[in-house]
């Protein structure tokens, strides 16, 4: 079956861990050193999923804060569990329609607060399309949970599950 591709866009503020979460989907590897990005950079991550879902190629666009937003299908907003940074709500015409996932990423780091974030709102704007994972770049917590999200509503296949297609 050929692959479908799933563009998603992955915007929030600076150091949320944008980078560091791409690059641990696509090359397993993690560091704790902060380039700041100047501009988008997309990367691919493969998973197969159990029949009947085809094959999946995530096309991840990093995308820094303050610049215009690719094309894309899906949205993931991340945040910084660990800075307590009044949250940026969303330009509407970056989530018309499109699946959209919030993570409060570094979750990692022990004794957090509780999450300032208004998740509740969020739910009420966004409905069905909208979901919510505490995530770690850092220890892989949860971070294959997002992009699940997303392929479920895209495809439109809520049983859908990644793994051996056989
Ligand atoms: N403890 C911990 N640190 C993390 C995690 N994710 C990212 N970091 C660190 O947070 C810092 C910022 O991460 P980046 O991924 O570069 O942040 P970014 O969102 O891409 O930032 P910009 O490119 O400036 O928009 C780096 O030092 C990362 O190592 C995590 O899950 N846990
Ligand atoms: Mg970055």
């Amino acid at each position: 079956m050929a692959p479908v591709v799933i563009k998603v866009a992955v915007v929030g503020p600076r150091g949320a861990g944008k980078t560091a979460y791409i690059t641990r989907l696509c090359t397993g590897g993690f560091s704790s050193r902060y380039h700041p990005a100047d501009a988008p950079v997309t990367s691919t991550f493969a998973e197969s999923c159990r029949r009947p879902a085809p094959p999946l190629r995530f096309k991840l666009i990093d995308v820094p804060p303050g610049l215009a937003v690719p094309d894309h299908d899906a949205v993931i907003q991340m945040f910084d569990r660990t800075a307590d940074v009044p949250y940026e709500s969303l330009n509407a015409s970056l989530t018309a329609g499109k699946p959209l996932v919030l993570c409060g990423n570094k979750v990692d780091v022990p004794g957090l607060s509780k999450i300032s974030h208004p998740v509740q709102a969020y739910k009420n704007k966004y409905g069905e399309l909208f979901d919510y994972y505490d995530i770690s770049a850092k220890s892989n917590y949860n971070f294959e949970r997002p992009l699940l999200f997303i392929a479920r509503r895209v495809l439109n296949m809520p049983d859908l599950e990644f793994g051996p297609s056989d």
